[in-house]
């Protein structure tokens, strides 16, 4: 029989990952999506047709983490199998500007959904978006499912709440609830005010003379980065293993933020050190050095193996913004032109 799921955060890069894969394993898949003033469903549109259209198996409904009656409208009438909560205000730099709403949407947001479960009286399994920001100022390296928690931001803060509200319906309700505690994986997809995608960005188009500088935080911080198809993966096996559990997802290699800037810049053949300086407008109030996660469980229990490694991550991110940045050095030539071909006539 056909399964149906339901993603919050489709939009985002995790979640048009997901779609993807869901699409591609034969599921019915709903997004909740929010009204915008411009579209935001760049990272969807691929895989979205006319909703009349017969056979369409991509459905968007608008609805919001901080509106509970949209969600129980929401379960009612898709009646999901599976439920992805990958919605958030997921930027932890951001976290520190607007903490109430972080609080809201990444924290309070699941309990809507899983309060939302139980009045419906549906049964579906339902999986969290959990992070290593749980681990935030580490008590141990690496880090497992049994390291305590110490965040370090409101976004920290906000997924501990959602982390523990999940094992609490879990335990309390018997629901088939579990967190995918996952380390920071990045993509061709990646909001573009992440580092990874900030450097990528930035460094192709300095190399095509688009850009002169490159402003950054941080860059001692260590991340455990993994590619994030590799990721949605894991989410799927988390969702459909046999007992309702939590899962560490990470690489088990860790790197700073320096290295993913000579990696990057090196590949394009530059050198960073000319091109970068330090802003302190990006350093957090309260850091998180060090994460590395080890994946054993998610490994021996579900046999998820991560395929991209960081040197593959950095390439593909590279070379997907190169030709990024060709194609705007490309409609700059040609406005140029125009403007010259303007000007000559104007003479005429
Ligand atoms: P992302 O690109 O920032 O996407 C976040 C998604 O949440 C977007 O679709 C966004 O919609 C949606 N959203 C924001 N506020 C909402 C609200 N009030 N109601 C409903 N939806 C809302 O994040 P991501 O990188 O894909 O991450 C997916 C999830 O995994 C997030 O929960 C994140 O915190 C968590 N996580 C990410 C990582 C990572 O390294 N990427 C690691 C661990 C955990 P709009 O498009 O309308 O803004
Ligand atoms: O920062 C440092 C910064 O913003 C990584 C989210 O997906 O992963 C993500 O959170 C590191 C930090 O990701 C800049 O200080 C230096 O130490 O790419 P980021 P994040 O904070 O690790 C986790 C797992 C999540 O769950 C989150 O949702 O890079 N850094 N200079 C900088 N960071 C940014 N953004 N910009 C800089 O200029």
């Amino acid at each position: 029989m056909t399964k149906t799921a339901l993603i919050s955060g489709i939009t985002g890069q995790d979640g048009s990952f997901l779609a993807e894969v869901l699409l591609e394993k034969g599921y019915d898949v709903y997004g909740i999506i929010r009204r915008s003033s411009s579209f935001n469903t760049d990272r969807i549109d691929h895989l979205y047709q006319d909703p009349h259209e017969k056979g369409t198996r991509l459905r968007l409904l608008y609805g919001d983490l901080n509106d509970s009656s949209s969600l129980n409208t929401i379960l009612r009438q898709v009646q999901p199998d599976e439920i992805y909560n990958l919605g958030a205000q997921s930027h932890v730099r951001v976290s520190f500007d607007i903490p109430e709403y972080t609080g809201e949407v990444t924290g309070l947001g699941a309990v809507r959904f899983l309060e939302a479960i139980r009045e419906t009286g549906i049964k579906p399994r339902f999986y969290q978006a959990s992070s290593s920001e749980l681990f935030g100022n580490a008590f141990e390296t690496p880090q497992t499912e049994a390291t305590p928690f110490h965040p370090r931001s409101p976004y920290g803060c906000a997924k501990a709440y959602a982390y523990y509200i999940t094992v609490n319906y879990r335990e309390s309700y018997g629901l088939f609830a579990s967190n995918g505690i996952l380390f920071n994986h990045e993509s061709e997809r990646r909001g573009e005010t992440f580092v990874s995608r900030k450097i990528t960005r930035a460094a192709t188009r300095i190399k095509l003379g688009l850009q002169d500088k490159l402003y950054m935080g941080n860059l001692d911080a260590r991340r455990d980065w993994g590619y994030a198809r590799d990721y949605v993966e894991a989410m799927w096996l988390i969702m459909n293993a046999d007992e309702p559990d939590d899962y560490v997802v990470a690489t088990g290699e860790t790197h700073s933020v320096r290295e993913f800037l000579e990696k990057t810049f090196g590949y394009l053949d530059l050198d960073w050190e000319k091109y970068v300086e330090i802003d302190p407008r990006y350093f957090r109030p309260a850091e998180v050095d060090l994460l590395l996660g080890d994946a054993s469980k998610v490994r021996r229990q579900l046999g998820w193996e991560p395929k991209v490694t960081f040197d593959g991550l950095v390439k593909l991110m590279t070379d997907y913004d190169l030709q990024l940045a060709k194609q705007e050095a490309e409609a700059r030539e040609l406005k140029h032109t125009s403007t010259t071909n303007k000007a000559r006539w104007g003479s005429m």
